[in-house]
């Protein structure tokens, strides 16, 4: 599957900026390049050596200044010849000397099509070309740590692992054995289930590892509910550090659900303000609280808050028992400063619950310290836990390793049964081609465009 043709793109974000790159990659790349670069000959140059000169447009008019840096095939980051131009950033010499490039005979990159280049040379598997996207798109500390690690290679080697081991499962049970003949040593029987067991137990932990690497993909979704007046909009202002939502004593204030970003300790967090539960005949408001009741749903913690003038009122508590078994739940008394710090706490269930001010915390965010390390312990438990090689963040992955547990769990039991050897080598089989689907020995074209559809163009 080698490209013939040559590809260029603007691999740098628009608009103004120092520097920008246009990157050519293919057969051609260098003579397409050297046709309108005044400067060294680019065809007789060394690889890895980088040119400075002028970029000419097709009627020979200067475009601008550029250093051009020169990868011959195979040292380069596609695989192929690849020429860099690093010029200026701004709205216009990068699309011109791209306009070039692409007169020159380049044609135009599709997104992601130098990364699925280098995927298709074996500079990189099909896992670590993804961690490639999930790396730019990371939006917390967190994401980019376990998207580099993935990068690197340590998740595939891990999946590599595995499937070696499955493999010389596989080799054994093909060899000769029938496990329901009684002359099969019972010691290998009993091999052959331990090291099933180690498979499946290794598949388990990877997949228990998606629900944290869904977090740190997405963010943390905390969803702020209560009655009217509680003081949601301002806890939520607190939070985030700035002026984001309407507070005002009027109750039934926030309507439409309002969200705000905030990174703690390298996680995102996404809080979501909702509009005060209550019963209402406005019907804006009321459809406000429908989506309240639905932001609830899907949050993965809900931070309930309510009046410490006034406490929590039977439904209140109904509702957080009802809820609290679905979405991890945390209480907030708030209005601390209007109570002289008699306030019965309420027991809800087992439920959390932390007594402050949101309206001190606007000013000093020490009243919040304790709740945000809650919030923290909540969802981030597992990942200080867990190895960033080990933690899911793709959901193909998810699919092609569900069905490699189901596999695996399959061989077992037909062990138990004792199926012959061959059929068992049937259903391991069967598992390593999910595990090298991951990384992409086995795959097909379509499966590759929809891969690398997503990526930026350029990259
Ligand atoms: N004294 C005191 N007042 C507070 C505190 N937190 C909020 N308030 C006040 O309570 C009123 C309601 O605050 P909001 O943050 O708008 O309450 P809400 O829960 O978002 O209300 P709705 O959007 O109507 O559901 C405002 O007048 C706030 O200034 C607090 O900790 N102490
Ligand atoms: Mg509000």
């Amino acid at each position: 599957m080698t490209a013939t043709d040559t590809i260029a793109a603007i691999a740098t974000a628009r608009g103004r900026a120092a520097l920008a790159i246009v990157r050519v990659s293919g057969p051609e790349a260098v003579p397409v390049v050297a046709r309108c670069f005044r400067g060294a000959d680019l065809t007789t140059v060394d690889s890895h050596t980088a040119h400075v000169g002028y970029l000419l447009a097709a009627d020979g008019a200067a475009i601008d200044q550029v250093v051009v840096t020169v990868f011959r095939a195979p040292r380069s980051a596609t695989g192929e010849d690849v020429v860099e131009v690093s010029c200026h950033g701004g709205d216009f010499a990068p699309q011109l000397i791209l306009e070039t490039l692409l007169h020159h005979g380049a044609r135009m990159a599709e997104p992601g099509e130098f990364t699925q280049r280098a995927f298709l040379n074996g500079k990189m598997d099909l896992a670590q070309a993804e961690a490639v996207a999930d790396l730019i798109h990371a939006s917390s500390s967190q994401a980019h740590r376990v998207s580099l690690q993935h990068l690197q290679g340590r998740y595939s080697e891990r999946l590599a692992t595995l499937r070696d081991e499955l493999l010389e499962l596989c080799a054994f049970v093909e060899l000769e054995l029938d496990f329901s003949d009684e002359d099969v040593a019972f010691a290998d029987k009993e091999r052959l289930e331990r090291l099933l067991a180690e498979a499946e137990r290794v598949l388990d932990q990877l997949l228990d590892s998606y629900q944290v690497g869904e977090l740190l993909r997405d963010g943390v979704r905390v969803v702020i509910g209560g009655r009217p007046n509680a003081g949601k909009s301002t806890l939520l202002n607190a939070l985030v550090g700035r002026d984001r939502a309407i507070v005002s004593a009027t109750p039934g204030t926030t309507r439409d659900a309002i969200e705000a970003e905030a990174e703690i300790e390298g996680l995102l967090f996404r809080f979501v303000d909702t509009a005060g539960l209550r019963a209402t005949a406005d019907a804006i408001e009321a459809e406000g609280v429908r989506r309240a009741q639905r932001s609830i749903e899907q949050a993965d913690v809900l931070l309930y808050v309510y009046d410490l003038t006034r406490g929590l009122d039977d439904d209140e508590r109904a509702f957080l028992c009802d809820t609290a078994p679905e979405v991890p739940a945390l209480v907030v008394g708030n209005k601390y400063d209007l109570i002289d710090g008699t306030a019965a706490s309420p027991a809800v269930e087992d439920l959390p619950v932390f007594m402050l001010s949101a309206t001190q915390a606007l000013h000093d965010d020490a009243p919040l310290r304790p709740l945000i390390r809650r919030l923290l312990d909540t969802v981030a438990s597992e990942l200080s836990d867990t190895e960033a090689s080990a933690i899911v963040m793709n959901q193909r992955h998810r699919q092609h390793l569900r069905a490699a547990l189901d596999a695996v769990q399959k061989a077992r039991r037909g062990l138990d049964l004792g199926v012959p050897g061959d059929l068992l080598a049937i259903d391991l089989r069967a598992a390593l081609h999910e595990l090298g689907a991951i990384t992409g020995e086995i795959t097909n074209e379509d499966v590759l465009d929809q891969i690398f559809s997503r990526f930026c163009i350029g990259k």
